[in-house]
């Protein structure tokens, strides 16, 4: 099975490096502050990259980035660099962005992703071929098949020789968020869609290039849901099918507060059905709100947040997870404070709670917050899964 064998090799040889990293580093702090009377505990906030905590249990850290950011603003494009193993394109990959016309495609902007990956040893994530969103106008939604089949030949085409693309969101949110927006009850997909379009569109994939690692990606399946439910049954309808599906993307974009209670009972049934039906999950657009009732202080804010990342993120790695990609690395381009975006009657009706919205690792200073810190903490008690598998 020479495709687990190469990620034993590269997992173990991850692994390795980044424990000597760390250890050295460790050695290093040991010694400087001696005097202080210090102790290593102290140090998993800022001197260790995300990378490399995660590198240490054969994980990988990432974000969610943009090209013309990494371009324009040099502090951002080094803290990806410092921070990340994996990176996703926010939009670069998408269908209104590589064939704005018919049959014409341009892979300028990806490509600038790429090669910045290239050249800092990242892996890219590729986000995605099949979307209900950010189509050009000719575009109708679903696509008919021979427009779905000239696209993937050429994007993932395109890529079938990258060094550093090794995955690809063939389709994403492609389930309805409730009975009412789908005339499938069994498997809940956007109307107009088919359970066949979707097999085709993984067949037509894999008969691209199948050395990648497949995912089915979707949000609101962190629970007990009508939702997951018709996640997983059409993963397991993929898997009936006999086609070629490695895991589940969970985006988790999450909301935190003290009247909403994370249902993790439900949430680990997701985990252990995918498991079951030999899908691995990863988590690939995370990042966390707190809601109403608000606390009154930014600080207080921050330790929610940070304490949400722990809680969701050791019931990841607990099943073992080993992939984590947060929405954005820092709060100054987070999709979530966009206009467009802003979530729910809370934020959008009251532009003085907009400071509130901090839902990831760096602020927009590109300050470390306590949610990385708790990002490393959880990546530093987390079992090691040497063995990522496809
Ligand atoms: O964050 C992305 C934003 O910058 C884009 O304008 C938008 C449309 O392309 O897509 C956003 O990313 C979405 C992702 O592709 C799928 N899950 C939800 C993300 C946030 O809307």
């Amino acid at each position: 099975m020479p495709y687990r064998r190469k990620f034993l090799t590269r997992a173990g040889y991850t692994t390795l490096s980044a424990l000597l990293t760390v250890g050295f580093l460790q050695k290093d702090k040991q010694k400087e502050d001696h005097s202080k009377n210090r102790t290593v505990a102290n140090y998993t906030n800022d001197d260790f990259p995300l990378r490399q905590l995660a590198a240490a249990k054969g994980k990988l850290y990432g974000a969610a980035i943009s090209h013309d950011i990494l371009l324009k603003e040099k502090d951002y494009a080094n803290l990806i660099a410092r921070e990340c193993s994996i990176v996703t394109p926010a939009g670069e990959l998408k269908w209104g962005a590589t064939e704005p016309q018919p049959g014409e495609f341009t892979f300028e902007s990806a490509d600038v992703i790429a090669d910045f990956c290239q050249k800092h040893n990242i892996e890219l994530h590729g986000h995605t071929l099949f979307w209900h969103m950010a189509n050009p106008d000719w575009l109708p939604y679903p696509p008919t098949l021979k427009m779905i089949e000239r696209h993937v030949k050429a994007v993932m085409g395109h890529y079938r020789e990258s060094k550093v693309l090794k995955s690809w969101d063939i389709a994403n949110e492609i389930i309805a968020d409730n009975e009412n927006e789908t005339d499938n009850p069994t498997y809940g997909l956007r109307k107009g869609v088919k359970p066949e379009l979707i097999r085709d569109l993984f067949l037509i994939a894999a008969s691209v290039d199948n050395s990648k690692k497949f995912y089915l990606n979707d949000f609101g399946i962190e629970g007990a849901t009508w939702k997951s439910d018709r996640f997983l049954k059409m993963v397991e309808y993929l898997k009936n099918s006999g086609v070629k599906i490695d895991g589940a993307g969970i985006q988790s974009h999450l909301w935190f507060s003290t009247a909403y209670s994370f249902d993790e009972k439900g949430f680990n049934s997701v985990l252990k059905r995918l498991n079951d039906l030999e899908v691995k999950p990863i988590i690939t657009e995370l990042d966390i709100v707190i809601d109403a009732p608000l606390p009154d202080s930014i600080k207080k804010l921050d330790q929610m947040v940070a304490d949400s990342y722990k809680r969701y993120l050791d019931l990841c790695f607990a099943a073992k997870v080993d992939t984590v990609i947060t929405w954005g690395l820092t709060d100054r381009h987070s999709w979530i404070r966009h206009p467009d975006w802003m979530p729910r009657k809370t934020f959008r009706e009251n532009p003085n709670l907009w400071k509130f919205l901090r839902p990831l690792p760096f602020d927009e200073n590109l300050k470390p917050k306590s949610a990385r810190n708790a990002i490393a903490q959880a990546f530093g008690q987390a079992t090691s899964t040497p063995i990522r598998l496809g």
